[in-house]
């Protein structure tokens, strides 16, 4: 009966029960699309997929974690639910919110939030709060509220939104009948990188995988904390999805990092922006600034002489978020459409075609 959302098809792996209220938006099984353009620019015996999170219900990888935290907090008699977010997050809880009855508040950074995740939190029907301060500001006010009053907070502080992330190294493994040998992704808050090492350590001592990736995250330069070993008081980055100075998810990044024998590196915004239009211009993946981070981190990598291997390697790139939900981005960077008198001999004098 076709894809039924990520609860039924990995139950056995989750914390939940024949009592648990499944609130679902069909979300994960999205694709991995290989990259031959990109696999190209590293070396002859790379392939590089691309696990295309964009494609989730509400454009990002953050459905997968509302799925579990919403099904769990309307099994738990929650009658609200709050977060912090840079835009994605809300955008999720909102729409899972709103399918499941709770009501829904928002706490976002002011100005800093990208245009397409604050108007699905705003359609969705949340209360959303700007503050006059950053991610890691709202963070604070939310966790210390959701501790005193009768308010469930859905950051991926809440295991159950961790616990459903990491289907999604579940999906990598069963689309390439193995490990990656590379898994390269985002970090803002680390919950993601968190929840994929997780899922693939469970997967391998369940015996459907026998290795485990090297796992590669990628920070933004300006907003680098783990990479730099100190919070960021000003974290700054046109990656407006990881501007995130003091994740929550610090030691787990870390553990995941250490134990896979990998690294967290940090990418410049040109970077992000010239592997964001690589993306989008040699392969058709439209993604958000922050996604393109883990391109533009194997990128890097890869000019270093970090793959030197003479025989074939898969490298998983997670592309957390689409395009559209910053489409202000997109529009800065390229130039814009040039006004013509509706005639074809005004098409035909820009366009040159050859007879
Ligand atoms: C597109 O929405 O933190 O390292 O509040 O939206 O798990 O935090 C978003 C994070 C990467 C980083 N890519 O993931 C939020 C929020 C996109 C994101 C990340 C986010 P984590």
């Amino acid at each position: 009966m076709g894809w039924k959302g990520l609860i039924e098809e990995y139950r056995k792996f989750l914390p939940v029960d024949q009592n648990t209220p499944v609130i679902t938006l069909n979300e994960g099984n999205t694709p991995l699309i290989f990259a031959p353009k990109i696999s190209a620019l590293i070396n002859e015996n790379v392939n590089l997929f691309l696990k295309y999170e964009g494609l989730n219900p509400t454009g990002s990888f953050k459905d997968r974690g509302m799925t579990m935290a919403i099904s769990k907090a309307k099994q738990n008699g929650a009658k609200a639910v709050m977060c912090a977010s840079t835009g994605n997050t809300s955008a999720s809880a909102a729409a899972y919110s709103a399918r499941s009855g709770l009501k829904c508040i928002v706490l976002i950074p002011k100005g800093a939030i990208a245009l397409g995740k604050l108007a699905q939190a705003l359609i969705h029907g949340a209360e959303v709060l700007a503050i006059d301060g950053n991610f890691d500001q709202a963070l604070e006010l939310v966790k210390e509220i959701t501790d005193n009053y009768p308010v469930t907070l859905v950051n991926s502080l809440n295991p159950f939104r961790i616990e459903g992330q990491k289907t999604a190294a579940f999906e990598v493994c069963d689309s390439l009948g193995k490990a990656p040998d590379y898994l390269a992704i985002p970090v803002g808050n680390a919950g993601n990188i968190t929840a994929y090492w997780k899922g693939f350590n469970e997967y391998k001592q369940n015996n459907k995988i026998s290795n485990l990736p090297v796992m590669l995250g990628f920070q933004a330069a300006g907003s680098a904390p783990i990479v730099n070993k100190a919070i960021v008081t000003d974290p700054k980055t046109i990656a407006t999805a990881i501007k995130i100075g003091n994740p929550a998810s610090w030691k787990s990044a870390e553990t995941a990092r250490d134990d896979s024998q990998g690294l967290i590196e940090a990418v410049t915004d040109d970077e992000i922006l010239a592997a964001y239009q690589l993306l989008a211009q040699t392969e058709g993946v439209f993604v958000e600034p922050a996604s393109a981070a883990s391109v533009a981190g194997i990128l890097k990598l890869a000019k270093t002489g970090y793959f030197k291997n003479n025989t074939p390697i898969n490298i998983v790139c997670v592309l957390t978020g689409h395009g559209l939900k910053d489409p202000d981005r997109a529009i800065a960077i390229i130039k814009q459409p040039e006004v013509i008198s509706p005639t074809v001999a005004a098409v035909l004098e820009k366009i040159k075609l050859d007879k």
